[in-house]
């Protein structure tokens, strides 16, 4: 017997965090993780990242998989209509219990987001889900962190990503557990998927990314996706970046804590009363005080 999931309580959850709002933090201290893999899959805006998603949940659906999608999409106003097309077409999934959407605004700056990805995620994590899907824009600095957070990262590339494979060749060989090139019913897809399966098999290349050619407006290739991420999930990679992430945001809840207790009306007075007077020495003044 399938357990439903509480849909509107993970909803109220994720909201409460999102927006930090009373009582967020015990939210958190109470949660307890099962081991829902994360999938992360980032790419340039326009790349299909939504249609691939869409269509891994046509399958997903038929194996009766319990999935949650957390999109990520900047609030700008040219982003707006993508999350709209998003909402449309996965509408279909809206009232099926077995799939949970959110689409995460990043109100127009992208400092603390991954922070508060883990966050959410980590609400998500705390449910019996199948898998975790994280879709983020890009490959900037976050994405990059953000994959510290998956346990399998898929890129999503077009044949016409060709100067974004160039400039960000690192960094994107570095995130990459699958590539997936999408839109390969266009022209350049078989040249431009070698040439990336050349570069993921050279010498340079630690881990032998896997490379996928898809359609994901016509659901072709989606089955090989589907198979990559359990074959990658089950190789027990080790995720190198993780801790890393961990410490960083274990480093945020440290600073967060430690200047809870400092009261900055009454620093400033304090410093008004005594700046002025023959000997201060703020370093003195700081070490006295705390
Ligand atoms: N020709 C073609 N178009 C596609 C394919 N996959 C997605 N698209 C279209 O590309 C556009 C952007 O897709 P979307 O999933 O929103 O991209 P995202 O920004 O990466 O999430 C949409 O109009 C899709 O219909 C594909 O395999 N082939
Ligand atoms: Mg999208």
């Amino acid at each position: 017997m399938l357990q439903t999931i509480n849909f509107r309580e993970l909803a109220r959850k994720i909201s409460l965090v999102e927006n930090e709002s009373e009582g967020y933090e015990s939210i958190l201290k109470n949660l307890s993780f099962s081991n829902v893999p994360i999938i992360g899959i980032t790419g340039p805006p326009g790349a299909g990242k939504s249609t691939l998603l869409n269509a891994l949940l046509d399958i997903y659906q038929n194996k009766d998989k319990k999935i949650a999608i957390l999109a990520v999409d900047p609030t700008s106003p040219f982003n707006y209509g993508s999350l709209l097309g998003d909402r449309i077409r996965m509408a279909k999934f809206f009232n099926n219990p077995n799939i949970y959407i959110r689409s995460l605004a990043t109100r127009g700056s992208l400092g603390g987001l991954s922070e508060k990805i883990i966050e959410i995620s980590d609400v998500v994590r705390s449910y019996p889900f199948d898998y975790i899907f994280v879709e983020t824009v890009g490959v900037g600095q976050s994405e990059v962190e953000i994959a510290g957070l998956a346990d399998t990262s898929i890129v999503v590339l077009v044949p016409e990503s060709g100067d974004e494979v160039q400039t960000m060749k690192a960094g994107l060989m570095e995130i990459a557990d699958i590539f997936v090139v999408n839109k390969s019913d266009r022209e350049e897809a078989q040249k431009f998927a070698s040439n990336l399966i050349k570069l993921c098999h050279s010498k340079e290349s630690l881990n032998k990314t896997t490379v996928l050619k898809t359609v994901a407006s016509k659901s072709e290739g989606i089955e090989e996706v589907v198979a990559a991420i359990d074959k990658h999930l089950s190789g027990n990679f080790e995720n190198v970046k993780k801790p890393y992430l961990l410490a960083k945001k274990a480093l945020k809840i440290i600073q967060k804590k430690r200047m809870q207790d400092i009261d900055q009306t009454k620093l400033l007075t304090d410093i008004k009363a005594s700046y002025q007077k023959d000997g201060f020495n703020i370093y003195k003044f700081v070490e006295d005080v705390f």
